[in-house]
Formats: structure tokens, C-alpha cells, sequence
């Protein structure tokens, strides 16, 4: 994935015109763009290369399965023209690694997600947070997911993946602040209806552009 806006656009629109318009209209500003369920179980599997012809297409599905089938998930949708996949971590390794071994087969990123970005991930996700980061590093992973909404949390996991690229949701929507979570070391923001649900998209992506660059 290039790194020039660091955006990543969030498209959980559920018409294929409006996703299509919308990436039309802003893969300008954004490195790529995260598609998962809501946009492919309306639209269909084929929204995948339709939407990565404006820009590498990240598939949100948060895989969370037993290896088998995690690989099963994968090979469809990175066969369907994703770049990159998330997946969860708390399935545990074999789980992990099954996605990381499709990935690597189809020359795609793997991201996986460590704690998550609304309130709720404070009761399960947050105490595990870390392992699932060194757990992340150990299948070889792109990178993690890692909240905006608390960039001290994307701090302590920079100092787990090193190098590893972090992407991040919570801006904007969920409360959390462009500039903290960078400063905080994420890589990528991932930013979605504060974006699409404007009234004018191009320019509230400028907005965060500006904030970014
Ligand atoms: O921890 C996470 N938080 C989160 O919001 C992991 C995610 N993958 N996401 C996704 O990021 C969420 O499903 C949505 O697609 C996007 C954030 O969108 P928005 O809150 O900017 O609209």
C-alpha cells in the first residue's frame, strides 16, 4: 500500500452506485479503501474489484474463525481483488497464521486487529491488547488496527510491532482526534462517515488531508 495521504477511506455505504460515486469522487485523497460486510453482503462479492479499480481495497472482515475456514474467507476475498484483509487476533495462532499464509499467497496485507476502537473493547480487548500486538508480529503480519480513540494504546502497541505499520479507526464519528492518533505513531487513519456523510466529501477529506500532511 502507497503511503501518501495516509487515509484510508472507510466505505460502509450499502449502495453499489454510491460506492462506486464516492470512490470515484476521493480515491484522490486516500491511499486505499476499507470495504467489509455491510457494503459486500448488500452489493455482492463483485463490489471488491469494481471499488479497486480507484484504489487498493482493504476487506474488513475481521476474520475470526478456525484456520480452515479463515483461509476459506480469505482466499474469496483476496481472489476477488482485495489487497489486504483484517482479521482478528483472539482465534488465536493457527487461526492467524492461516490468514497470513493466504495473504502471503496472494501478495496481500494482513492486518490484524489488536484493541478496538468503541467503548466496549475496554471489557475483553484492552487486557489482551498487547498479546494479540505480539501475536500480530509473530504470524508475520502487515500490520495492526489500533485505536484512535485512545492513541496512548496505539503508543504502547507501537512499542510492541517496531516497524510494523499501524492503521487506525475512531477519528472523527467515534470522538477520537487526527492529530493525537498520529502523534501517537499511528501510520494510516482510517476515517469513514465523518467523511461520507458530509455534505460535501472532497472537502472534509481535504480537511483531514490537511491535518495529516
Ligand atoms: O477497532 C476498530 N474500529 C473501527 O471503527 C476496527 C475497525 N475495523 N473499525 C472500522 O473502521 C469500522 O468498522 C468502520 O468501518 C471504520 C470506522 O468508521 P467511522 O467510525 O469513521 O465511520
Amino acid at each position: 500500500m502507497k503511503r501518501e495521504t495516509k487515509l484510508i477511506l472507510a466505505l460502509d455505504v450499502i449502495s453499489r452506485e454510491r460506492a462506486l460515486s464516492l470512490a470515484a469522487e476521493l480515491c484522490d485523497y486516500f491511499d486505499a479503501i476499507k470495504i467489509g460486510y455491510p457494503l459486500i453482503l448488500t452489493v455482492g462479492l463483485g463490489i471488491v474489484k469494481e471499488i479497486s479499480a480507484f484504489a487498493p481495497v482493504i476487506a474488513d472482515l475481521k476474520v475470526a474463525d478456525i484456520p480452515n475456514t479463515n483461509r476459506l474467507i480469505c482466499d474469496a476475498v483476496l481472489g476477488a481483488g482485495a489487497g489486504g484483509i483484517i482479521a482478528q487476533a483472539f482465534p488465536g495462532k493457527d487461526s492467524l497464521q492461516a490468514c497470513a499464509k493466504s495473504a502471503a499467497e496472494h501478495g496481500a496485507d494482513l492486518f490484524v486487529v489488536t484493541e478496538m476502537s468503541h467503548p466496549g473493547a475496554e471489557l475483553f480487548m484492552a487486557p489482551l491488547a498487547e498479546r494479540m500486538a505480539r501475536l500480530a508480529v509473530e504470524a508475520g503480519a502487515t500490520g495492526v488496527v489500533a485505536p484512535a480513540t485512545r492513541p496512548m494504546r496505539i503508543k504502547l502497541i507501537r512499542s510492541i510491532i517496531g516497524e510494523r505499520l499501524i492503521i487506525s479507526p475512531g477519528v472523527g464519528a467515534q470522538g477520537g482526534s487526527a492529530g493525537a492518533a498520529l502523534q501517537a505513531g499511528a501510520d494510516y487513519l482510517i476515517v469513514g462517515r465523518s467523511i461520507y456523510e458530509a455534505e460535501d466529501p472532497a472537502a472534509a477529506a481535504k480537511k483531514y488531508l490537511s491535518l495529516v500532511c
